[in-house]
């Protein structure tokens, strides 16, 4: 059903702060940044050496944010585990039939032109998955 994992998301406040952090700590660097107004995100890919992995800071934009609301629940750390997909559609669909809900009715727009939807943390053993169909000219 997924190719590979696409990226592992990390909630922080302070997306600048963060990146410096990984940065200094971890010699990781962004390789792509956007504000997603949609998902109420500032979010930053830094790749994890040459293996095309990567990890998304995704800071919150308002108070009332998906990532603002995780913050104040759970503090900064990990928020989302983001699998590769061919077909968002159809993986969506074969998904559905499981029995597995999906939060969106159709995909949305998510990271360089992805779509994306996700799998309610409650019918995946507490793990909020995110499915990306990366798009066609996008390397991650
Ligand atoms: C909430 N829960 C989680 C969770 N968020 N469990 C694991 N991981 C998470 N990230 C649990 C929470 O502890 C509750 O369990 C239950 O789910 C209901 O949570 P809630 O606090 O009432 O929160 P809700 O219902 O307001 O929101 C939860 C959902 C929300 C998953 C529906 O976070 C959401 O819509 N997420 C999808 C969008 C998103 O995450 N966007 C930001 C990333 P108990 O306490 O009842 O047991 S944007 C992005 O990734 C982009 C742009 C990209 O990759 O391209």
């Amino acid at each position: 059903l997924f190719t590979e994992i696409n990226h592992v998301g990390i909630a922080v406040a302070d997306l600048d702060a963060a990146k410096e952090f990984y940065k200094n700590s971890f010699d990781m660097s962004v390789v792509h940044e956007e504000t997603n107004e949609e998902q109420g995100v500032r979010e930053a890919m830094l790749a994890v050496g040459d293996s095309g992995s990567c990890i998304q800071l995704l800071a919150p934009l308002t108070p009332e944010s998906t990532i603002a609301k995780f913050l104040d629940k759970s503090g900064p750390g990990i928020q989302q585990m983001a699998y590769t997909v061919e077909d968002i559609d159809a993986v969506s669909a074969t998904l559905r039939e499981r029995g597995l809900r999906l939060l969106y009715d159709e995909p949305r727009r998510g990271t360089a032109n992805s779509r994306i939807n996700f799998i309610h943390p409650k019918d995946a053993g507490g793990v909020l998955v995110e499915l990306v169909e990366p798009a066609a000219d996008a390397s991650h």
